[in-house]
């Protein structure tokens, strides 16, 4: 019975270390800054990414994206939302728009770059709105 009770408690106390040293989720940290109530989020496109990656706004909130390719033309598309606009290499270019779903969704290169395009991808994600 003694031998029951030590196992017992050593299944007991290696769970419970277990759990305690189990890293906490992160929550994602939201992009850019608030100008005016809007979320402007500053994207640089190049090959094969965009930076930053995740982008993070929260639903029902004006974001504009300012994003400028930075060594070729690419494009940005995230169809969900219904976007996509070419980006001359150089050119800063203005989107914006208000995420009325939550969820992570797919950035794509929309205009072909070189040998990564199909691969140049990023994530777009919309939190819901945290009820206090
Ligand atoms: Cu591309």
């Amino acid at each position: 019975m003694k031998k029951l009770m030590a196992l017992f408690l050593s299944v007991f106390i290696a769970t419970t270390v277990m759990a305690a040293t189990k890293p906490a989720p992160v929550a994602p940290v939201l992009s850019g800054t608030m100008v005016n109530g809007v979320r402007v989020i500053t994207v640089a496109a190049k090959k094969y990414e965009f930076i930053p990656n995740p982008i993070v706004v929260n639903v029902g909130e004006k974001v504009l994206l300012k994003i400028t390719a930075t060594d070729v033309d690419h494009g940005i598309g995230i169809k969900e939302f219904k976007i996509e606009q070419k980006l001359p290499k150089g050119s800063e270019q203005a989107i914006g728009f208000t995420p009325d779903k939550t969820g992570t969704f797919t950035i794509n290169c929309t205009e072909w770059c070189g040998l990564g395009h199909m691969a140049m991808k990023g994530k777009f994600i919309v939190l819901p709105v945290i009820k206090k």
